[in-house]
């Protein structure tokens, strides 16, 4: 173990067992009770297990939780201001006793950390959220984790480390506070100003970065987030990718770019506190704290959860205390006669500034728009625009809904053929028939199956979708609930238009091509769709089209119309 300084004149923690006592600890885990981290708690587990959460030595006990929450500080008064718990359902809670040691494994089942169960209690979500995030208003991304994901108990107890979550990507950019501190101390690196990140750096980002070393007299540390970030950011091996090339903006010697496993929470104030601490474990003296840090948007009155400065504000408060110290930033402009970046607060009267904000950019990259070099590095723009292509390069998925013989699978056909000339992406049809046949074969029509089913289908066309490629699907999909998921699975990946066949009831039973409508109307067949199980009208198609006014033909160049509006033909 090391016995390093940390803020509040702790120690580093290491909370690795040796090579021996963790031969002892893996024995003995067999007859432990396991849970399988979620995505977020293993975040939070490396950190605890390597110590940049130092002071923490597990998840927190009910009373430093509920003195987190009310003062920002553990029981034994030292200052740590985000709740760091371990949520697990009420099945598994009610399987546990207090004091019983449980396994703590990763998505594959490794085991990665024990923890002994000290505290077992409900949490008030609606006050954690309250104190936390300021507001219990599931527009914060954190506050809908909240509700909707974490479970609905919470442990706590000291962890023993077994080994670190395992990691794929980028390991030489992957740091423990201790290696972080032995490269600055191998380096001569003895100031070392840490920026915190989890968007893209460019010209702006650059430039403070490069004054807040100077102010400071400090090397700097690039230090962005790869754990999870905002939903929506752009995905960390892109971002990775641009953090590369910006390193030789820098003079050389300088800068070093490391990746910080956390889980963000996006509390603002709090959250520029947490990042404090954390910087401070992995040995920095400074801290770049710029405009509204680590700040969730807009809550559902349409106003910011908080203050531009109000982490700046906090940060100050505890700065003392911290044992870093913060670089506040205001934020930068291009001024257009000087050529040059300057603090918006040195802006002189008369002078003419430039900003592209983070949603104009990143309308620009979806609409192949210019982005000028004065806002960014070519090679930068050029490593977004492969991840992130334009709209017209986009992959889509197309979603007819609508009775039984409403002629989904005709129109479906039609539109197929017409991708297939046109030959500028790959195209599946995912027919209702045809997954029947294949994917779903063992799936009856029951409202579990069914859903099931589009689920399946959802899935498949997101894979597709994702992969820059066109799924046409055409099941009956009769549930709004189930297909309102499936776009919500498809829509960060790509495109996708929901089509409302709306023949009627009437047509598809006069047409009754199969003879289905026959055997449903004497109940041969059960559970049929429109005869004797329901269809959800859809309320916000893209397109809704009536077979009995349009040929396939002309349904599917609407469609095409649709696509070409909506910017993904071209
Ligand atoms: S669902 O509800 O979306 O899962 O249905 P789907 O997989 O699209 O249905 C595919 C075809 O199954 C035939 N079929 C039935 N449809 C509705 N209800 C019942 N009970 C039923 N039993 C069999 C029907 O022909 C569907 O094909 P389409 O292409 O829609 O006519």
């Amino acid at each position: 173990m090391t016995n390093l300084i940390t803020p509040h004149g702790g120690k580093l923690k290491n909370l690795y067992l040796s090579a021996e006592d963790t031969l002892n600890e893996k024995l003995k885990a067999k007859e432990y009770k396991s849970w399988d981290l979620t995505h977020r708690q293993i975040c939070d587990v490396e950190l605890l297990l390597c110590g940049g959460f130092s002071p923490l030595e597990g998840f927190l006990a009910e009373k430093d939780y509920h003195s987190v929450l009310t003062s920002n500080r553990l029981s034994n008064n030292i200052l740590w201001t985000m709740p760091i718990t371990l949520d697990v359902s009420e099945e598994f809670a009610n399987s546990i006793k207090a004091n019983e040691h449980i396994a703590l494994r990763d998505e594959e089942g490794v085991l990665v950390a024990t923890m002994q169960v000290s505290d077992i209690w409900t949490p008030d979500k609606a006050t954690e959220a309250k104190l936390v995030f300021g507001a219990d208003d599931k527009k914060h991304p954190a506050v809908a984790y909240l509700h909707d994901t974490a479970g609905t108990v919470y442990l706590g107890g000291k962890l023993k480390g077994i080994e670190p979550p395992s990691h794929y990507d980028y390991n030489e950019l992957r740091n423990t506070p201790q290696e972080l501190r032995d490269q600055f101390s191998k380096s001569g690196w003895k100031r070392i100003v840490a920026f915190q990140t989890r968007n893209p750096m460019h010209r702006a980002h650059q430039e403070l970065t490069f004054r807040a070393a100077q102010q400071a007299e400090a090397n700097l540390l690039i230090h962005p987030v790869v754990g999870m970030t905002k939903p929506g950011d752009i995905d960390h091996y892109s971002r990775v990718r641009c953090y590369q090339h910006i390193l030789d903006q820098y003079p050389s010697q300088t800068t070093k770019l490391s990746l910080l496993p956390l889980a963000m929470r996006m509390a603002g104030p709090r959250e520029a506190v947490w990042h404090a601490i954390i910087r401070k474990n992995y040995g920095c003296t400074h801290f770049i704290v710029g405009r509204d840090h680590a700040g969730p948007g807009k809550n559902s009155q349409d106003e910011d959860f908080y203050g531009p400065y109000d982490a700046q504000d906090l940060v100050k408060k505890f700065e003392d205390e911290l044992g870093i110290e913060m670089v506040p930033f205001q934020m930068m402009v291009f001024v257009e006669d000087k050529a040059e970046y300057h603090p918006i607060t040195d802006i002189k009267e008369g002078e003419k500034t430039l900003n592209i904000s983070g949603t104009e950019f990143r309308r620009r990259l979806q609409e192949g728009l210019d982005i000028p070099e004065w806002f960014s590095y070519p090679k930068v723009v050029a490593e977004l625009r492969k991840t992130h292509p334009p709209k017209h390069q986009q992959g889509f998925t197309i979603f007819f809904t609508g009775l039984s013989g409403s002629g989904k699978s005709t129109i479906a056909n039609a539109l197929l053929v017409k991708f297939l000339e046109q030959g500028k992406r790959r195209v599946t049809l995912l027919d209702g028939d045809l997954v029947r046949k294949n994917l779903s074969s063992e799936l009856g029509f029951s409202k579990e199956h069914r859903n099931l089913n589009i689920e399946r289908i959802g899935y498949v066309a997101s894979e597709i979708t994702k992969n820059g490629g066109i799924a046409i699907c055409a099941p009956i999909a009769p549930y709004a609930a189930t297909r309102r998921k499936v776009r919500e699975m498809i829509k960060p990946v790509g495109g996708f238009l929901e089509i409302h066949i709306a023949t009627s009831l009437e047509t598809c039973e006069q047409r009754d091509r199969k003879g289905l409508y026959a055997k449903a109307r004497e109940g041969i067949i059960k559970e049929f769709t429109g005869i004797s199980d329901p269809y959800e009208t859809p309320e916000n198609p893209e397109l809704v089209i009536k077979t009995e006014e349009c040929s396939p033909d002309e349904a599917a160049q609407r469609i095409i119309l649709k696509l070409e509006k909506l910017g993904f033909i071209r």
